[in-house]
């Protein structure tokens, strides 16, 4: 509470959690997303790690609680919570349970999400302050975390390149991003190869800021194919028409893998392997996904068999890893802070998530051009390590002031910082709080 008897921020952004949190497990918001996703859960623990350590092992664990028998660790578990659970496409049109590595007791998606759980673990052990503690919860996740990277390896990289492939625009986690658009156009789908659905996520919030109904349609498409095939990964990638070794979702597993290295070192066992495959996965981004003219790094399409040019923020996230050298990144971030993007000093909020000079520029639209707290919070520590110091800076002050002054929404326009999407948005409250952790004197800095 502050002098006046009000909340303070973190205490708001903790009761965010408060009402999210079902007894094992954060929802990533009240209505639009009942269950347990992935990447979320990771965000999630990130934040608790600072004020409730059980809690954040238990968000963990029960997501881990999840995971396949090959170490596919799914997008979304279909964990019970009270309220409203109304989500398409929930377990029954997924049918997990045709693959024989689905769990018996669990229901859950068939796609995954963006690598970053090592690093949450890892982050959870270095906010305890006896970490003996958690030392137990390390050496169970441990095993499960080798399966989740062991199984993209060995099933999402068919051409050993160091480099995992999605195969589903959520899999990337910015579902509706342009990166997408070209790969979706070819799936030219006839009316009856559409399974018969209903969206309920354009109930909660307006239509305009979600993805369209032609993008359903091939979303709602892939999984229908994927459930059809069993989730075999063998009978699906050869004629998947979607493929992309995405650069995000790498980055975040190259970082994962020296986390999950430095977990083993903490638990006495071999990381040779883990820094083995970061090492390949930074080189191959470096190699394979590197636009010099552009100055930014870019998806592969591996059906059209060339790098996907759309002006996306994702293309700014290797910096996170520390994958570019540092003239790359000086050249990246010469085009970070120029009218692209957002400029230092420029009114607006840094950083939309796509070129807002590019014709698909929406900045209302969900992946199309919002600004996300999680991009921002992986792109400021990036940009502290090569040294960029006032653009971090702004970036933390923004993952502050945007709740502050607009609440806890899902993503935010970045001319006017006006909350869409979701409201109670549970990785909004846990970056800010790990945010305010890390730099308290943020709060003193913004009006
Ligand atoms: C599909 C839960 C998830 C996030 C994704 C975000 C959105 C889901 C949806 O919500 O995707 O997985 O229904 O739109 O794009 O990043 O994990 O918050």
């Amino acid at each position: 509470m502050n002098r006046r008897g009000e909340p303070t921020l973190v205490e708001q952004a903790q009761a965010v959690l408060q009402r999210n949190w079902t007894g094992r497990f954060t929802k990533p918001s009240p209505r639009l997303y009942p269950y347990q996703w992935s990447w979320d859960s990771a965000y999630i623990a990130i934040g608790y790690a600072h004020y409730d350590l059980e809690r954040a092992q238990k968000e963990l664990r029960t997501l881990f609680a999840g995971q396949w028998r090959n170490g596919l660790l799914p997008h979304i578990i279909f964990n019970f919570s009270r309220g409203p659970r109304v989500y398409f496409p929930g377990p029954d049109f997924w049918q997990t349970r045709r693959s024989p590595h689905a769990p018996k007791r669990r229901r859950t998606s068939g796609i995954v999400q963006p690598p970053i759980h090592a690093t949450a673990v890892l982050r959870v052990y270095q906010s305890a302050n006896d970490g003996e503690q958690v030392r137990p919860f390390l050496a169970e996740i441990f095993p499960k975390l080798k399966a989740w990277h062991e199984y993209l390896y060995r099933e999402r990289d068919p051409y050993q390149e160091g480099l995992v492939y999605i195969r589903h625009p959520w899999e990337s986690g910015q579902d509706n991003s342009p990166i997408w658009d070209n790969a979706l156009a070819r799936m030219e789908l006839k009316s009856e190869q559409i399974p018969a659905y209903r969206r309920v996520d354009t109930q909660t919030v307006d239509a305009a800021e979600r993805p369209t109904d032609s993008e359903y349609d091939r979303y709602i498409y892939l999984v229908r194919m994927f459930s059809e095939r069993n989730y075999d990964e063998a009978a699906i990638w050869p004629d998947c028409p979607f493929l992309v070794q995405d650069v995000v979702f790498n980055t975040l597993l190259c970082q994962a893998n020296r986390d999950l290295a430095e977990i083993a070192h903490i638990l006495g066992e071999d990381g040779r392997l883990f820094i083995e495959w970061a090492d390949q996965t930074g080189y191959a981004i470096n190699q394979k996904l590197w636009s010099k003219t552009d100055r930014i790094y870019y998806d592969y399409d591996l059906n059209s068999k060339e790098l996907i040019t759309e002006p996306a923020v994702a293309g700014f996230i290797p910096l996170f890893a520390h994958i570019p050298d540092q003239t790359r990144a000086q050249n990246m971030y010469g085009h970070l802070n120029s009218d692209s993007f957002w400029k230092m000093g420029d009114s607006g909020y840094p950083v939309p998530s796509y070129d807002k000079h590019a014709p698909k520029y929406l900045p209302n639209r969900y992946w199309r051009g919002p600004v996300w707290m999680n991009m921002d919070w992986l792109l400021a520590q990036g940009l502290e390590h090569y040294g960029y110091q006032a653009y971090a800076d702004a970036l933390w002050h923004t993952i502050v002031e945007l709740p502050k002054h607009h609440g806890f929404f899902e993503y935010f326009d970045p001319r006017t910082g006006t909350g869409y999407g979701a409201y109670d948005f549970s990785w909004t409250a846990a970056l800010l709080i790990d945010t305010l952790e890390r730099k308290p004197h943020i709060l003193a800095e913004i009006a």
